[in-house]
């Protein structure tokens, strides 16, 4: 296995034969990156070998340490690396598995039959980005020490000690001439140890943070994955009780748990080899399709669901439930543009039919819960129904009555879309000012009323039934759902003019979620704008000049500092207290006016706050409209 041998190759023998200098030449391709990630990534092989022992039943506890001077060791109490003479190598099994690429766990008769580690990279990568690595084996009585350097053995295996453990110790440094940062995050580490403590039942796993007076945290579950939905689902109002299941089968080891809570999130962790498979694949696709299988059947079966009911969809079974579907297999392929979807197709039909069969099982045996459960389904397939409903009204409305444009609706006399704005205003006083400040061939003025968005947990297909959104989607002529057509766009450019504060926030994140969701279109092609008006007024004698942000407030007065009159300062706080010429000036005249183009990003932000804004939870609510209303006068979205 020596470097440079010149021969004709396959891909998979060519890393095989690469030397470590390769992983410091490219380490991006071992690590994925550089950065904080692929720093973190050193301890995550670290830990997955050491796990790996654990899943093979022959490891119970492993400890993380932070180490004061930068190192982090791994130590576990499994069988211990091997230490006699490797065959081949002529280098012991130890030396072999640190300075070897892809020597891993593979060697020997010890090898696993289900082994995690993302890229399988082993601790040799490791190694190779490490400025110095100390390992040590504890095994017949004896303590065996290695010390490397960037990836190079020093010296042979000593001898260092006696001792009465069994297991591995790992030391890495990582090279500060490799990584931007070598400071390693101890939530970061926390959390992925969490995860697999859950994943990998029985076994205890700690940290301890000696950089900050030994921080010390120790997971051990014995429920696995029963504890993680139990986690989960903390703090939320469970519906029926867990469903858990682990089935040995030909393609290999599945477990699921899962528990239905009155929220309507969805949430489903699904991992490969404890690698969390973000993108899912074919262990979720069977997992969904059980799923939504098995409870209409039962509901059938059950005369839950009667003749004349439709089946309950995939959506309906999925709302508010929290799942975590972990599958233990042989040969693991990842795909996707992360690496992170299991495309193992077996994996599909073998998850599918145990599944079937356990959760089935549980429905027929616990026929109160089977109740809850479907009865919750049932709400969610109403609630969609009457969304669907909802919206169909809205196009009809629009298609039917010939685009009966809303009352409140000030339009703009151009009937040409490419010259015709739109201003969403909060609140009818702003509407007032607006629509007289406004050009009215270009400008159309459309009010909101700013408490709209205090609809009780408001679904946004509930939220869309709301008379004020209907106004909205008739005004802007493009139907919505199946019948929308941006050709039908009544104005190009749509601007969101709201106070900058947190009932402005609030409207201009329910806005903006509103197109996300249903008018995605209209902010990939640029037709969203968020109006900024002036934060201040400074004012001299006669003259007076509008700031729109802080550092320009200091920058006029000290020009307005040069004479020794007075200087007045007005802050605006909402759209109302400006009259419609000032409003004109400084917001809406086309010439001097400056406005922010929404971006698909701004866009995911709102809706991901909209989820925090909705939530039932209260806490959470008001810590952050708390922190956000600091932030909302930068129109910061
Ligand atoms: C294969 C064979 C044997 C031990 C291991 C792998 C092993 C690897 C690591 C990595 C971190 N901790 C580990 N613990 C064990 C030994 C097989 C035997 O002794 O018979």
């Amino acid at each position: 296995m020596a470097e440079g041998v010149i021969q004709e190759y396959s891909a998979d023998q060519i890393q095989v034969l690469e030397g470590l200098s390769a992983v410091r030449r490219r380490p991006g391709m071992y690590i994925g990156s550089t950065d904080v990630s692929g720093l973190h990534h050193l301890i995550w092989e670290v830990v997955d070998n050491a796990i790996d022992e654990a899943m093979a039943g022959f490891c119970t506890e492993i400890l993380v340490v932070m180490q004061k001077d930068g190192g982090i060791s791994c130590l576990d109490n499994g069988r211990g690396i091997p230490v006699d003479k490797h065959k081949k190598t002529g280098k012991s099994a130890l030396e072999t598995v640190m300075t070897v690429l892809h020597a891993g766990a593979k060697f020997g008769e010890g090898g696993y039959k289900v082994s995690g580690g993302l890229h399988g990279v082993g601790v040799s990568v490791v190694n190779a980005l490490s400025l110095k690595t100390v390992a040590e084996v504890y095994r017949d009585g004896k303590i065996y020490h290695q010390e490397y350097k960037r990836g190079d053995a020093g010296d042979e295996i000593k001898v260092t000690g006696k001792t009465d453990l069994r297991g591995t110790k790992i030391t890495f440094y990582p090279d500060k001439e490799i990584f931007d940062t070598v400071d390693f995050d101890f939530q970061t580490i926390l959390n992925r140890l969490r995860q697999q403590a859950y994943l990998t039942k029985g076994v205890q796993i700690s940290i301890i943070d000696e950089r900050k007076e030994g921080q010390k945290y120790r997971f051990y579950f014995e429920g696995g994955i029963k504890s993680y939905v139990q986690h989960l689902n903390h703090n939320k109002d469970v519906i029926g009780g867990i469903v858990y299941l682990e089935k040995d089968v030909d393609e290999g080891i599945i477990e699921i748990a899962l528990q239905y809570n009155n929220s309507f999130q969805e949430t489903i962790y699904t991992f490969a080899n404890n690698i969390h498979t973000t993108e899912g694949g074919m262990h979720l696709t069977g997992f969904k399709s059980a799923l939504t299988r098995t409870i209409n059947a039962y509901s059938r079966k059950a005369d839950i669901l009667k003749e004349k009911d439709g089946n309950l969809t995939a959506e309906d079974v999925r709302e508010g439930l929290t799942a975590v579907v972990s599958v233990k297999l042989g040969d693991p392929q990842f795909e996707g543009q992360t690496k992170a979807k299991l495309g193992n197709a077996e994996m599909r039909t073998a998850v599918e039919s145990v599944f079937n069969d356990a959760f089935n099982e549980f429905l027929e045996e616990n026929p109160a819960d089977a109740r809850a459960i479907i009865g919750k389904c049932l709400l969610a397939s109403r609630a969609r129904l009457a969304a669907r409903a909802a919206r169909d009204t809205v196009i009809r409305k629009g298609a039917l009555e010939g685009m009966t444009l809303p009352g409140k609706l000030a339009d703009c006399s151009s009937k040409d879309p490419e010259v015709s704005e739109i201003f969403i205003v909060e609140g009818d006083s702003a509407g007032g000012s607006a629509k007289q400040g406004r050009d009215r061939e270009t400008q159309a003025i459309l009010p909101l009323r700013g408490k709209i968005l205090n609809v009780e947990q408001a679904r946004l297909d509930r939220i869309l039934a709301n008379n004020e959104v209907k106004n909205l989607v008739i005004a802007l002529g493009v139907g919505i759902g199946e019948t929308f057509d941006i050709a039908k766009l009544r104005y190009h450019k749509v601007v969101i003019m709201t106070d900058a504060d947190v009932d402005g926030a609030h409207i201009r994140t329910l806005v903006l979620t509103l197109f996300y969701r249903y008018f995605k279109q209209l902010i990939e092609d640029g037709y969203i704008y968020i109006a900024q008006p002036p934060l201040y007024k400074l004012s001299r004698g006669k003259t007076s000049k509008y700031a729109y942000n802080e550092e320009e407030k200091e920058k006029i007065l000290k020009e307005l500092k040069s004479g020794d009159q007075t200087i007045r300062i007005q802050r605006y706080k909402g759209l109302g207290e400006m009259n419609p010429d000032q409003l004109w000036d400084t917001t809406m005249d086309p010439a001097n006016r400056s406005m922010l183009k929404v971006t698909i990003e701004d866009a995911e932000r709102a809706d991901a706050v909209f989820d925090t804004l909705m939530g039932s939870e209260v806490l959470p609510r008001k810590k952050f409209i708390q922190a956000y209303a600091k932030k909302v006068q930068n129109l910061d979205i």
